[in-house]
């Protein structure tokens, strides 16, 4: 997607994500590589590497606030996930990697996400949920190209401001919400 400055003042741009740790992101990188060997196109920096959840837009500082204070800690365990899938989008250039096989407890963090945002009046984005880490920007794909599978322990989610500037965005991690043993 592109990413432009925010239109409210105050405000910020916003999604929840899964954040890797420096292993995961690590091999995330790695094929991010690899596919750009392949694609082509703008590699991600390694810093910016995520799962987005819910992807919220531009979110006045006042339900800033309500995001940071309301949100509950979901009870969903943690889990595991396998990235296996290497696809391309040829409407908006990504190269990004995704799930062959959907996984229930990402799905529920999701769906649990939406609600509290969606009994909290807080728009986001409603689209059907297509997990993937972008990897590619600008790429112009190519034939199918098979990945090692990069595992992913997941432990928490997290709340992201996104920063536009002139090398790609810049994220931080506002907040983090850690899932039960
Ligand atoms: P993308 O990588 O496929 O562009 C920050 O922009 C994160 O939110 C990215 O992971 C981006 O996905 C995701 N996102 C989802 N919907 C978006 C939208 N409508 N505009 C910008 N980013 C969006």
């Amino acid at each position: 997607m592109t990413e432009t400055a925010p239109t409210q003042a105050g405000a910020r741009r916003l999604f929840f994500a899964l954040w890797p740790d420096a292993t995961t992101r690590d091999a995330l990188n790695r094929t991010g590589l690899w596919l750009f060997r392949h694609w082509g196109g703008r590699r991600m920096r390694a810093d910016t590497l995520h799962l987005t959840l819910s992807f919220l837009g531009d979110v006045p500082a006042a339900q800033l606030d309500v995001l940071l204070l309301d949100i509950q800690a979901i009870a969903i365990k943690r889990f595991e996930l396998s990235f296996d899938r290497p696809g391309y989008w040829l409407h908006n250039h990504i190269g990004w990697l995704g799930l062959s096989q959907p996984s229930a407890p990402l799905e529920a963090l999701v769906q649990a996400l939406r609600d509290q945002l969606g009994e909290r009046a807080i728009p986001f984005d409603n689209r059907p949920y297509t997990p993937h880490v972008t990897l590619l920007r600008k790429s112009h794909g190519g034939k199918t190209v098979a990945c090692l599978p990069v595992r992913w322990s997941v432990d928490e989610f997290v709340l992201v401001a996104s920063d536009p500037q002139s090398d790609g965005a810049h994220y931080e991690v506002l907040e983090r919400w850690p899932l039960p043993g």
